[in-house]
């Protein structure tokens, strides 16, 4: 399997979390977002809207958007289970997992912020992408505020986790407070998780 990414994309982040909590192997290839990569022919091919990830299958085809690849990897490999527990825990799972997922980073990334940029200024852009990621992390902390931990969903990472941690590396970025509610405790714990620290974007093989 060959994934498109780019080593700062949150939504690529996610995708190489999936694959190595699933332990299943795949090549890297990349788009530089920066330089348009993601909008050149031979790519939207691929995903038809321009955007990373897309995962393409030994067989040619090829699937985009990162929470349907990360279904994919979790029905071809359901071990470990990335939503799990009762229909009500699964439930939860998927919601806080949507707040940062279709909540939160498709408003603030970069397509949306270089629109913008050019009618209101980077000024603006950046607190765009501040305020949208800031709502994004409390309502994220509020739904797990009484869950047991260490990770969002008790003792082991789920799909929430795995949509969390890349959102605070955007967060860092454009500085959204971070230290909501059980988010600290829930980022030491993953990233004391091989799977979530050996796919930071520093250790990407297109890191600048
Ligand atoms: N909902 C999509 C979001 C994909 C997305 O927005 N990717 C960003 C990088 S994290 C991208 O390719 N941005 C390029 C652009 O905005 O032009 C998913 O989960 O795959």
């Amino acid at each position: 399997m060959i994934l498109y990414g780019y080593y700062r994309s949150s939504a690529s982040w996610r995708v190489r979390i999936a694959f190595a909590l699933k332990g299943l192997s795949y090549e890297q290839r990349f788009r530089h977002l920066r330089k348009g990569e993601q909008l050149e022919p031979d790519y939207l091919k691929i995903n038809p809207q321009g955007l990373v990830p897309s995962l393409v299958l030994a067989d040619g085809t090829a699937l985009t958007q990162s929470l349907a690849i990360i279904q994919y990897l979790d029905e071809i490999e359901p071990d470990p289970a990335l939503v799990s527990g009762s229909a009500v825990e699964r439930a939860k799972i998927r919601a806080a997992s949507y707040v940062v997922a279709c909540e939160t980073h498709p408003v603030q990334n970069l397509k949306i912020l270089e629109r913008v940029r050019t009618l209101a200024g980077e000024e603006t852009s950046v607190a765009w992408a501040r305020q949208t990621i800031s709502e994004g992390l409390s309502t994220f902390a509020a739904l797990v505020a009484n869950e047991t931990g260490p990770y969002a969903f008790g003792e082991h990472p789920s799909l929430a986790d795995i949509c969390l941690i890349p959102q605070l590396a955007n967060a860092r970025r454009f500085g959204a407070d971070t230290a909501i509610g059980r988010i600290p405790e829930i980022e030491r714990a993953c990233m004391q998780n091989a799977a979530f620290e050996r796919t930071r974007p520093e250790l990407q093989p297109d890191a600048e």
